[in-house]
């Protein structure tokens, strides 16, 4: 597969946009966190934000420190799929916590960001940009914007049976970027903010809601659980009703997707009436 902005065979970065500055010291001069972001490591290329911020994580890393690229060579998705990351339009992210809850507990923390990557979505859409469609959550950790993805997130864990040594919240959003920089059979399933309201955004303003969200939310879930998380989640579920397809590793089910249970599985009904609960997994929809 070749990519016009030729980051998979070159395996570095080429400008396609002249933006705004985006740089360290821009994004540390506009924070409003009282811990996320702090300290902040800013790289205009780097392989992936989530490897960089594992290492830091591993060396010590306190909660909060952030990692942001300009550009990834080597960005990543789940189960070693590749994330898109062209250079000066977007925004990759990698957030270290350090939270003292289970490990089983830890799934529910990509649920969290996305709560929070989708209502900073929202905060943009809503300023006027003239977009018709609203941002929709798909389980477990896709943003949706016009039915086609405009963010992932990559939620990796390092803990011992009985302890989260940490979680790194790996967060990238299709800002500015327009069509013609991902892969041909990207193409017709993602899209960008700037593809769905013909604006550009600040990537500075971007990153700063999005880590007072992160934040907001972090400290909720720690104070009052799961359940608010879980209900501002469902009113970003569109899914409902919908035929999906899941292949999760042992298993491929069919099913009308119903919601998300107080532990955030997807229910899902068969056919067959029975209700299956599904813990993970790549969700298609059919219809
Ligand atoms: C994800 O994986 O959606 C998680 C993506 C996380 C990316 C961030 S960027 C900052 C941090 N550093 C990293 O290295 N990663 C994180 P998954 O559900 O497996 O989805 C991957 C699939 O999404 C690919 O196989 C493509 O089909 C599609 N895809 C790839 N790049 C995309 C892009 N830029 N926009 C929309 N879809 C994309």
């Amino acid at each position: 597969m070749s990519s016009k902005f030729g980051v998979r065979s070159k395996n570095k970065c080429n400008r396609v946009t002249a933006n705004l500055p985006f740089n360290a010291e821009k994004i540390k001069n506009n924070l409003k966190t009282s811990f996320i972001g702090k300290p902040l490591y800013f790289y205009s290329n780097i392989d992936s934000t989530n490897t960089a911020a594992y290492t830091l994580a591993l060396n010590g890393a306190k909660e909060g420190t952030c990692v942001v690229a300009d550009c990834q060579t080597k960005g990543k998705g789940r189960l070693g799929r590749r994330w898109e990351s062209p250079k000066g339009v977007n925004i990759y992210t990698s957030i270290i916590l350090r939270p003292d809850i289970p490990p089983t507990t830890a799934p529910k923390l990509t649920l969290m960001s996305a709560v929070a990557v989708v209502e900073t979505i929202s905060n943009f859409l809503n300023n006027g940009s003239g977009c018709k469609s609203e941002p929709a959550v798909k389980w477990p950790n896709d943003i949706l914007l016009n039915s086609k993805k405009v963010s992932g997130i990559l939620t990796e864990m390092n803990s011992e049976t009985d302890k989260i040594n940490f979680i790194i919240l790996g967060i990238g959003v299709n800002l500015n970027m327009t069509r013609d920089m991902l892969p041909k059979d990207l193409r017709t399933i993602a899209t960008s903010l700037k593809e769905e309201t013909g604006k550009d955004i600040s990537r500075i303003d971007f990153l700063n809601t999005l880590y007072l969200n992160i934040e907001k939310w972090h400290k909720d879930f720690l104070k009052n659980g799961f359940a608010p998380v879980c209900e501002a989640w469902k009113t970003y579920f569109n899914m409902a009703g919908k035929t999906v397809n899941i292949n999760d590793a042992d298993r491929q089910i069919e099913g009308i997707a119903l919601t998300i249970d107080d532990n955030g599985h997807l229910l899902v009904r068969e056919k067959s009436g029975k209700i299956v609960k599904i813990i993970s997994g790549d969700v298609v929809i059919k219809a």
